[in-house]
């Protein structure tokens, strides 16, 4: 699985894409890494603390509103106790990113202040946008960016592509985000990210995940479980039963009276995914 997840998504290129973060990170002050509240440790590259170097960095948890708030704001202390600034956002709805900018500022406190005292007190907080794919990096930059986006400035960058835009109190964006790669070694870490849809669901086999998420929410989340299918009573049941209580209770069933385990588990995937399960986080801590 692991070997068809690298190929899948950065097929080799992962030597170039870190050369092409750390020169753009020569650019900028301060680095925005976005991370899926849902995942907070398996949605983030295991690299990135030696990527981003000394450079100062915020965490974004975004798609919060999927996410255990309780969980959430866990979290949020403990990449504060690391010194790391972190905060809920949604930039699906916008919700919290509003907290960012003032966010940027004080993480750049010393910085702003050295700029001044070389009088240069106007000089733009550069931010560049990192995280592995489907994180909501574009969702972000373009909620940042607003009416913006269109007045992009043609400033030197890496590339020609790169494009600097204000976002207000004196910071610009990179309006090409750096894309990271998840950590590919762990297959648990594997089977996470295909719960939230981040691994394409046709090169691992649909039951099996339905199953492992099955697992995790039987042990963590059972309630979700009865409210969502009307099932009870399988607290001790294999995973895979559960799934077949599911199509039973969705009225999925085969030619030859068998359940349809398979469009169970499409149902249970969608709807996990699209937070009608209720908010839930699946890196427990
Ligand atoms: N529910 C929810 N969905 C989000 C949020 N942010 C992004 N998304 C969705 O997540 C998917 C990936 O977002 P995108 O910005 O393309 O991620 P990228 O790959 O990091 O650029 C899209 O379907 C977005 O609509 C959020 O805060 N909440
Ligand atoms: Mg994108």
């Amino acid at each position: 699985m692991n070997e068809k997840m690298e190929v899948q998504w950065f097929p080799g290129h992962m030597a170039k894409t870190r050369r092409l973060i750390k020169e753009s990170l020569s650019l900028v002050d301060m680095v925005c890494e976005l991370v899926d509240a849902r995942l907070p440790e398996s949605s983030r590259n295991p690299e990135i603390d030696e990527i981003v170097g000394n450079k100062p960095r915020i965490i974004l948890l975004n798609k919060c509103d999927l996410a255990d708030d309780i969980a959430t704001a866990k979290y949020i202390r403990i990449f504060s106790q690391k010194g790391i600034k972190a905060l809920p956002v949604d930039c699906r709805s916008g919700s919290g990113i509003e907290k960012f900018r003032p966010a940027v500022r004080e993480v750049l406190g010393e910085k702003i202040k050295a700029n001044a005292a070389r009088g240069m007190a106007g000089k733009p907080l550069r931010v560049m946008v990192v995280g592995i794919p489907n994180t909501g990096k574009s969702s972000f930059i373009n909620r940042m960016a607003g009416k913006n986006r269109a007045k992009v400035a043609d400033k030197p960058g890496v590339t020609r592509e790169n494009r600097w835009f204000s976002i207000g109190q004196g910071i610009e964006l990179l309006d090409t985000p750096g894309v990271l790669w998840p950590k590919f070694d762990d297959p648990e870490v594997g089977y996470k990210l295909s719960f939230i849809g981040s691994v394409k669901d046709e090169i691992l086999d649909i039951q099996e995940i339905a199953v492992r998420l099955l697992k995790v929410l039987q042990a963590d989340y059972p309630d979700r479980l009865t409210q969502r299918y009307r099932i009870k009573d399988f607290e001790d049941a294999e995973p895979y039963e559960v799934l077949e209580l599911i199509a039973r209770e969705r009225g999925m069933l085969l030619h030859r009276g068998e359940y349809d385990t398979e469009r169970a588990a499409v149902t249970l995937l969608d709807e996990y995914r699209g937070g009608k399960l209720g908010k839930i986080t699946l890196d427990i801590i």
